[in-house]
């Protein structure tokens, strides 16, 4: 018994710490010069010139929970531009016209000065200046401490999709700085079984502001490939696409290929080590005809003999977007580099072609010659 109230302070107390590190948000506030152009983000009128940085990022909107006190600092003295946090604004004019009733705090202007607001109630509120129209955003206070409150909510469907699948994520949440949009997400550290792997996909496929899923040494293999080939048909966001150290194979290979001949958004695809031979390589060679957006190909630590390599040169002779192709620890062979060397000879806009460790640094010079020549950085061998 005394053992089990040991542990209950025990809890108790690593509670209380929990509790004090999240219930305090501090964003330092500072005025930066403003592009009329472009870069204001709620069209701040070019005169005023400048807008508000909460640590570093423009106008960004905000996210908390009930309970947790928001402190902002004023980063520089702005005399003519004070700072409020209120209710009830209209918007873009985040609190510039609201009566001192809806204000929190008296406005401060001063390096130095601060504001915090605990929010009781969930709802939207605002920060911004009481003097310029455009200058602020808003602070949306959720229910709970959750993931829903911990991210800005465009990529919701993502995270709760993972939250029974990965026990670590709500790690990843919690240490993701609040005023940033979630872009990256690295689910190396999970274990993903199949079904995991479905429910992302199918979180992908809403509009998400995901652009770089990393999802290393897994054990994604043709069905699981399945899943995220689909996803991507769709379009989503995502731009960069890491499947290193899984086992997709030749199958999985054909899936992403079917999807790569339709998606337009996906500039680099990391395939290193994933058991795919010469077989998968040529539906993958095959699509890059047709498509136009992949830059970066990553088919290094692989099966890839000659007839791999023959594909790809034959795709490098019409393929006008490639830029980087990683063949290195495959098993190209001296034919494998004939081959490669002679689809370089067309203008292709690679700029580099790796073929490291694949036992050609004594041969492949001949080969490469001219390229070595004239380009010596765009063959690694
Ligand atoms: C904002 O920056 C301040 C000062 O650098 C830092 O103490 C604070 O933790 C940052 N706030 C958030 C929410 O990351
Ligand atoms: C403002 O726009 C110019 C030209 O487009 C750009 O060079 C500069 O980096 C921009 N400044 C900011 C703060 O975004
Ligand atoms: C912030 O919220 C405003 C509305 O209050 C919206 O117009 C704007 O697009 C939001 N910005 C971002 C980056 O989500
Ligand atoms: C992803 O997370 C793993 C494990 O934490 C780490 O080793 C790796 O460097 C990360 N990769 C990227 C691309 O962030
Ligand atoms: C994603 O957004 C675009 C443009 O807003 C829309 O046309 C498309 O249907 C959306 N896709 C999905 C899967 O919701
Ligand atoms: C593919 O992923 C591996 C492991 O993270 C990394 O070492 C390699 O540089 C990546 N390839 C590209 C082209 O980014
Ligand atoms: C090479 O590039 C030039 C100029 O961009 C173009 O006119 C020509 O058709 C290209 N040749 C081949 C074989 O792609
Ligand atoms: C998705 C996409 O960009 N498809 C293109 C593939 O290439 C053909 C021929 O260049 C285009 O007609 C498609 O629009």
């Amino acid at each position: 018994m005394a053992h089990l109230l040991k542990l209950s302070f025990f809890l108790l107390v690593l509670t209380r710490v929990f509790h004090v590190l999240t219930s305090n948000v501090i964003y330092s506030v500072t005025f930066v010069p403003c592009n009329s152009s472009s870069t204001c983000p709620q069209g701040n009128p070019p005169a005023i010139g400048h807008t508000f940085a909460l640590n570093g990022t423009l106008n960004q909107n905000l996210t908390a929970s009930i309970n947790e006190q928001l402190r902002f600092v004023l980063d520089t003295n702005a005399p003519d531009d004070p700072f409020t946090v209120c209710q009830r604004s209209s918007e873009p004019n985040f609190c510039s016209e609201t009566t001192q009733s809806d204000q929190f705090s008296l406005p401060i202007t001063l390096t130095g000065n601060a504001i915090s607001v605990t929010f009781r109630t969930p709802g939207i509120y605002y920060y911004g200046s009481s003097k310029h129209p455009g200058m602020g955003g808003r602070i949306t206070i959720y229910t709970s401490n959750d993931l829903k409150s911990a991210l800005t909510n465009t990529n919701v469907d993502i995270l709760i999709s993972m939250q029974n699948v990965c026990k670590r994520i709500n790690a990843i949440v919690n240490t993701y700085p609040r005023y940033k949009m979630l872009d990256e997400l690295n689910l190396s550290f999970c274990t993903l079984n199949c079904d995991g792997i479905q429910k992302l996909s199918n979180a992908l496929r809403h509009n998400t502001t995901l652009t770089t899923l990393t999802i290393n040494y897994q054990e994604i293999d043709s069905e699981g490939a399945q899943h995220l080939a689909k996803a991507l048909y769709y379009e989503t966001a995502l731009t960069t696409l890491n499947l290193y150290n899984n086992r997709i194979g030749d199958l999985g290979a054909e899936f992403f290929a079917i999807t790569l001949q339709y998606n337009k958004m996906l500039t680099t695809l990391n395939l290193s080590s994933n058991s795919i031979s010469s077989k998968g390589t040529k539906f993958i060679a095959n699509a890059l005809k047709r498509n136009k957006t992949l830059k970066t190909l990553d088919l290094s630590v692989n099966n890839i003999n000659f007839k791999g390599a023959k594909y790809l040169a034959d795709t490098l002779k019409s393929n006008q977007h490639l830029i980087m192709l990683d063949l290195s620890l495959n098993h190209l062979g001296p034919e494998g580099a004939e081959h490669l060397a002679t689809g370089l000879k067309y203008n292709t806009t690679l700029t580099v072609l790796n073929i490291k460790y694949n036992g050609l640094e004594a041969i492949g010079s001949n080969y490469f010659q001219n390229e070595l020549a004239k380009t010596p950085s765009r063959i690694k061998l």
